[in-house]
């Protein structure tokens, strides 16, 4: 059967460019994200190449998640990927000035969002063994500090965490887990991130070279077809053109 890869958050960004670059290998497609007419857009393109499953989906709502998974159609029931992508940024501001809603909804997306799809899938990964990937979408905001960050980088030190812990889980299974952490890429995540504030992306990523989402889905494609006894545990990648923010000292 062929080999399927499952994505979150394939309306966008890394995302749908690793759908891209997956079906240029020939993969079965389970696409999944909130905005169906994306997906709808995406199917269109690729379902020329490759069989292509979308679902529309909110990472957060368990019980659908379970249900997209239970209701795989056959054909796509080989996930040999569990690309775990869906994720968010929000309120660049300290963390004394952010609504708590908004730390919420990172919480509820990029930590639980995860583990739900990550438990639905976890049986069907396991059946596959040998050469199964799951590949989770992580960040340098989750090991290094920076202002603005608080729980968006809290979240993605969880994702580090969790993928160390479910590799120590799954030892015997054959199931490799990877964390890819990457910095600054150009996609919709500071559209995102600001509410809509298009010059404070095109600032960000002006003037400058950020990697592109091309970039980031070449390192998923890397990592889930390396052969099956190895495992990259943790994967973190910049543009040359960008380091960590310095110690700050606070004045009189
Ligand atoms: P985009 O905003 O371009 O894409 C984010 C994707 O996540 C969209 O497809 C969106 O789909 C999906 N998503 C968000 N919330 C949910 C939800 N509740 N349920 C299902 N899908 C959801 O950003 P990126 O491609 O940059 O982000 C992808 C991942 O990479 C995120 O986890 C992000 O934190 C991480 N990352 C990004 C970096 C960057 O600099 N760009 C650097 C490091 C990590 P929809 O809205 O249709 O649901
Ligand atoms: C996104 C990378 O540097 O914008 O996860 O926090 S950064």
């Amino acid at each position: 059967m062929t080999k399927s890869v499952f994505i979150t958050g394939a309306t966008s960004g890394f995302g749908r460019a690793a759908a891209r670059r997956f079906a240029e290998a020939g993969y079965s497609l389970v696409l999944t994200g909130r905005r169906r007419e994306r997906l709808e857009e995406l199917e269109q393109e690729l379902s020329g190449k490759v069989a292509v499953h979308v679902v529309e989906l909110d990472v957060r709502d368990e019980a659908a998640v379970k249900k997209a998974v239970d209701e795989l159609p056959e054909a796509f029931a080989s996930i040999h990927v569990l690309l775990n992508n869906a994720g968010l940024a929000l309120a660049p501001e300290p963390a004394q000035d952010v609504a708590l809603e908004d730390w919420h909804t990172m919480i509820d997306t990029n930590v639980k969002g995860m583990v739900n799809v990550t438990h639905a899938l976890l049986p069907t990964l396991i059946d596959i063994g040998a050469g199964a990937s799951i590949i989770n979408i992580g960040s340098t905001a989750g090991k290094w500090p920076y202002k603005g960050s608080h729980v968006y980088g809290a979240t993605k030190a969880f994702v580090e965490q969790f993928s160390y812990n479910l590799r120590c889980d799954l030892h015997g299974t054959g199931v490799r887990v990877t964390d890819i952490a990457p910095g600054m890429a150009e996609t919709e995540f500071t559209l995102v991130r600001t509410k809509g504030d298009q010059a404070a992306s095109d600032q960000l990523y002006g003037n400058t070279t950020p990697m592109s989402a091309e970039d980031i889905a070449e390192q998923m494609f890397y990592v889930a077809t390396l052969p099956a006894h190895l495992n990259i545990n943790f994967l973190e990648i910049q543009p040359v053109r960008q380091v960590w923010a310095g110690m700050a000292v606070d004045r009189d």
